[in-house]
C-alpha cells in the first residue's frame, strides 16, 4: 500500500520501539473480537492471543481505529474497549478507514484494513482466523458481486496472512481461482489440502505446502523479488478442535437459511453466521475459533521471528 507521509497512524511505544529495531512483530485484527465473538469470550481470547505471541518471541500489535485514529498495538484498556457490548464499532474495511478517520468515529478492523494498516507500519506478518472470499452466487444467477476486499487488499499489499483458509460459507473454488489471477501465493501449512476454517480440508489442493516456519519465511521473502503482493500461509485448525462435519453442515444450512429470511446481507453476513454457530453448536464452534486463531497467532510468531533473522 503507498501511504501518505500524513497517515494519521499511531503505534504504541512498544511496537514503534519494535519496528525501528526491526524485532519481530506480529499484527492482529479487531473484527474477529467485535464482530465474531460473544463478549467476554472476546475478551478472553484478545488477551490470550497477544499472550501466545509473546509466548513465542514476537510483539503482538492489535489495531483497530479509536476516535478516529488508527492503533497499531493497544493497552489493555483499549483491548477491554473493543471487546466490549457497549462499544458500538463499525466493522471497516479498506475503504471505510478514510471516512472513519476524517470524522472521528472508532471501529474494528478486517483482514482487508489490518492488512494495509500492517503494512503502512512496517509490519510483515499478520494472524487471523478465515479469510474473505468470493461468495455463493444469489439463487437463479450464476454471478457474484461479493467479493471480500480482502482479495484485492492482498494481492496489492506485502503482508503474509496466516489463516485457517476461507469459512465454509464461500465458493472456495472461486476464491482460490481469484487469488490466482491476483498472483498471490496460497501454501499450506503442513498440508497439502487447502483448510476450511472450522474444518481440516476443503476438498481443494494447495498449490505449495511448507512444513516448518524457517520455510514459510523463505518463502515470503523469495516472493519479494517478484511480487509486491502478499502471500497466504493456510494452517488447519488443530485436529482436535476440527467441528464434526455433519455438525458443521447442519449449522451451516440452517445459518444460511436463517440469513435468507432475515435479508441479511454485506458485511452483516459473516458475524449472523458465526452467531448462529456459537449458540447452535452449544460451544463447540467458540472452543473451535479460538482454538484456531491461537494456532494462527503462534505460527504467525515463529515466522516473523524467523524473517526478523
Ligand atoms: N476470522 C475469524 N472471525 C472473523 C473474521 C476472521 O475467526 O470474524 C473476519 C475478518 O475480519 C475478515 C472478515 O476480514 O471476517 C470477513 O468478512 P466478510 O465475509 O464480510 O468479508
Ligand atoms: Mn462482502
Amino acid at each position: 500500500m503507498s501511504t501518505q507521509p500524513d497517515t494519521p497512524l499511531s503505534l504504541s511505544p512498544e511496537v514503534a520501539d519494535a519496528v525501528a529495531t526491526h524485532a519481530p512483530i506480529v499484527a492482529l485484527e479487531s473484527t474477529l473480537l467485535s464482530h465474531g465473538l460473544p463478549p467476554g469470550r472476546n475478551l478472553e481470547v484478545a488477551r490470550r492471543l497477544e499472550g501466545v505471541v509473546r509466548e513465542a518471541g514476537a510483539v503482538p500489535a492489535t489495531i483497530a481505529v479509536l476516535d478516529g485514529v488508527p492503533r497499531v498495538g493497544l493497552t489493555d484498556a483499549e483491548l477491554e474497549r473493543i471487546c466490549s457490548p457497549d462499544a458500538e464499532l463499525d466493522k471497516l474495511s479498506l475503504r471505510d478507514l478514510g471516512p472513519t478517520v476524517a470524522l472521528g468515529r472508532s471501529g474494528a478492523t478486517t483482514v482487508a484494513s489490518t492488512a494495509a494498516l500492517a503494512a503502512a507500519a512496517g509490519i510483515p506478518v499478520f494472524a487471523t482466523g478465515g479469510l474473505g472470499g468470493v461468495h455463493h452466487p444469489v439463487p437463479g444467477t450464476n454471478v457474484t458481486w461479493d467479493v471480500s476486499a480482502d482479495l484485492g487488499t492482498l494481492a496489492r499489499t506485502d503482508v503474509l496472512v496466516v489463516c485457517s483458509g476461507m469459512k465454509s460459507i464461500l465458493d472456495i473454488a472461486a476464491t482460490l481461482e481469484v487469488l490466482e489471477t491476483h498472483s498471490v501465493p496460497v501454501l499450506g501449512y503442513r498440508t497439502d489440502d487447502f483448510p476450511a476454517f472450522y474444518l481440516r480440508s476443503s476438498g481443494h489442493p494447495v498449490p505449495h505446502r511448507v512444513d516448518d516456519p524457517a520455510q514459510a519465511a523463505a518463502v515470503v521473502t523469495a516472493h519479494r523479488r517478484f511480487s509486491s503482493s502478499g502471500v497466504l500461509l493456510a494452517n488447519p485448525i488443530p485436529v482436535e478442535h476440527e467441528l464434526d462435519r455433519d455438525v458443521h453442515d447442519r449449522l451451516l444450512a440452517e445459518g444460511l437459511e436463517l440469513v435468507r429470511k432475515r435479508g441479511v446481507t454485506g458485511s452483516d453476513v459473516t458475524p449472523v453466521l458465526l452467531e448462529h454457530f456459537h449458540t447452535a453448536s452449544g460451544g463447540a464452534s467458540l472452543d473451535a475459533n479460538e482454538a484456531l486463531v491461537l494456532s494462527n497467532a503462534d505460527l504467525a510468531a515463529r515466522i516473523a521471528t524467523e524473517l526478523a533473522r
